[in-house]
């Protein structure tokens, strides 16, 4: 046996919420010695990037944090039910200078390559620029949701105003009395195009798929409120851990045929006038996601919402969806509303297509040339699997991560996969749907202990691709006996032309993973195979 020299013990990849506390327990917990690679010139990941008009999250403001930082939970406060962009940046930024974390992420560094060196059980990382590392383990925090997607439509590099993807937004974009034109009405979109109509002399909104959009329910909140939260936070997290999507509620627990219609209607009334899209979807009914009846009712209550709000019929017509309600749930203050001004115009390009992007707007199918001075794409992410596709993952036997991934991405428990020892992933592909934070502590916190009795025990930790297989195929059969397959969006990996139609996370929620996790932690890691490094450590 050699003695092992590497430049780090473990290289993190990524300076988001994910990035940042595994740095933490690393270094700090274990006393390891470790760098985090970030592309950005920034920390804080999403945060850092989307920073468009109205960019926020949907997860209700004390629920959108770390809660390992129990003191930190009472310092740090909020003003209105969710977290604006700058907020969440700066409530990040806290989080790193309070732990000393900053000194040890290294910015700007994108990392191209990850090598797995089968004599010696290291991984040698590369950047961009030229430079190489080697660590004894590699943690990638790449997001979920941080691989730009941009439409390839024609005419794109002529035109003569700006173009920008919502996630790349630069700092020194004013939308006040400019033309503008959005693609895309998600999550994001719908955000946008809420605020930009506020400011932009004209909004033209290039729709694909209607969507079901509740109100959010956004508003200021007392510092009584904040403080109420404050005395509950043991109590809090315990809740939002031993729930599903982990979102601070309380997952309902009645079918939407346990009442009569009359019962039914008001439980989405209170619903809706409450705000939250997860909370519609899944505090009012227990059925919605899994029972085509109940979706229906769902959906008809929004459609008749739509049809109250918005007061131009064809825009009306333009708006209401027909397919189930099986997207991730959007929620937003006033969406439908922003249709009633006569400064938002609505285009849908299922019924008249993009033809081209013209040097001064974007040209449709009926021949119409919409004037622009500034273009949005507000089209989303190549989700999941898309940062790792972008690298060259080279694992056991020279396997890459493309041939290994070939016919879909895999995981065991959405943090490792078979072939490539000693690298984990936080959010990889089936890990759980929900507030995210939440399964990224649980993740980090996982993959801390699987480092730790690697370290201990001197072994080399690797998901058997047995487990691999049947962690996929408990993830296909929990996602068929839902509804989200039935529609095309990021969560199936649906929305970027070419990819395949394929699950991409665990439904069963956060307390059946973390119960998945107990199990495994009584079975001696169970799935995973152990065997003795090579080098000392
Ligand atoms: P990220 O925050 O995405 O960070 C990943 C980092 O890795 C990025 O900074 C990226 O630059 C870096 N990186 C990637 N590849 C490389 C490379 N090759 N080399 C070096 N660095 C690399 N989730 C919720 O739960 N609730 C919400 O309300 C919510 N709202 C959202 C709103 C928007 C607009 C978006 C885009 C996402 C939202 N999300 C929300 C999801 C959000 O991404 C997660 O909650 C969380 O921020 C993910 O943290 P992360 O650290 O895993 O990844
Ligand atoms: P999403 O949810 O993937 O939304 C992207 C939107 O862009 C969606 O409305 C798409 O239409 C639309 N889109 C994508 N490609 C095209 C093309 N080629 N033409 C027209 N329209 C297009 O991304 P978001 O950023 O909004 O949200 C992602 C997650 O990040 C979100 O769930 C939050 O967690 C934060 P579609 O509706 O598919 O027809």
């Amino acid at each position: 046996m050699t003695t092992n020299n590497v430049d780090y013990d473990a290289i993190v990849i990524g300076a988001g919420f994910g990035g940042i506390y595994q740095l933490h327990t690393l270094r700090d917990d274990l006393g390891m010695n470790v760098r985090v690679f970030e592309k950005g010139p920034g920390i804080g990941g999403t945060w850092w990037w989307n920073r468009y008009p109205g960019a926020m999250s949907d997860t209700e403001s004390p629920y959108y944090r770390y809660s390992w930082d129990e003191e930190f939970l009472q310092d740090w406060s909020w003003d209105h039910k969710y977290i604006h962009q700058p907020d969440i940046l700066r409530y990040i930024d806290a989080v790193v200078d309070r732990w000393d974390l900053r000194k040890d992420i290294q910015l700007n560094t994108e990392i191209t390559s990850l090598i797995y060196n089968e004599q010696n059980d290291t991984w040698t990382v590369g950047s961009k620029n030229g430079e190489t590392w080697t660590a004894r383990y590699v943690v990638t925090a790449l997001g979920l949701l941080a691989a730009v997607n941009i439409p390839d439509i024609p005419g794109k590099d002529a035109f003569q105003g700006r173009i920008v993807h919502t996630a790349e937004w630069p700092d020194d974009l004013d939308l006040h009395g400019k033309r503008v034109g959005v693609i895309g009405t998600g999550s994001t979109g719908t955000q946008f195009i809420v605020a930009a109509s506020k400011q932009v002399e004209h909004l033209t909104v290039f729709q694909r798929n209607p969507q079901y959009s509740v109100p959010a329910g956004n508003g200021p909140v007392t510092p009584e409120e904040v403080a109420e939260y404050k005395t509950r936070w043991p109590e809090i997290w315990n809740q939002v851990r031993n729930s599903n999507v982990a979102f601070g509620f309380e997952e309902s627990a009645i079918a939407t045929t346990d009442v009569t219609p009359e019962q039914r209607e008001q439980i989405f009334e209170d619903a809706w006038n409450r705000g939250n899209g997860f909370y519609f979807m899944f505090g009012t009914f227990n059925d919605l996601a899994v029972s085509a009846e109940a979706n229906e009712y769902a959906a008809d209550f929004i459609r008749r919402k739509i049809a109250q709000i918005v007061e131009d019929p064809e825009k009306r017509r333009l708006l209401t969806p027909t397919l189930p309600y099986a997207k991730r749930p959007l929620c937003n203050n006033n969406y439908f509303d922003v249709y009633n001004q006569d400064n938002v115009e609505l285009v849908s390009v299922l019924e008249n297509p993009i033809v081209e992007i013209t040097p001064t707007g974007v040209k449709t199918a009926d021949g119409a040339e919409h004037e622009l001075d500034v273009l949005v794409f507000a089209t989303g992410f190549d989700a999941v699997d898309g940062n790792y596709r972008r690298m060259d993952i080279v694992g056991r036997g020279g396997e890459t991560i493309d041939e290994h991934w070939s016919d879909a991405p895999t995981s065991y428990l959405g943090v490792a996969t078979a072939g490539f020892p000693n690298l984990f992933m936080i959010l990889g592909p089936n890990g759980p749907f929900t507030n995210l934070v939440p399964t990224i502590e649980v993740q980090v916190e996982f993959i801390t202990e699987l480092i730790q009795k690697a370290e201990k025990d001197q072994v080399v930790i690797e998901a058997t691709q047995a487990a691999e297989d049947e962690w996929t195929e408990t993830c296909r059969t929990i996602a068929d006996f839902t509804l989200f397959p039935k529609t095309d969006s990021w969560i199936f990996g649906a929305n970027i032309p070419g990819k395949k139609h394929t699950v991409l996370f665990y439904l069963a929620g956060l307390a059946a993973y973390r119960g998945v996790l107990a199990e495994l932690e009584a079975s001696n890691y169970k799935g995973f195979s152990l065997k003795p490094a090579l080098v000392s450590v």
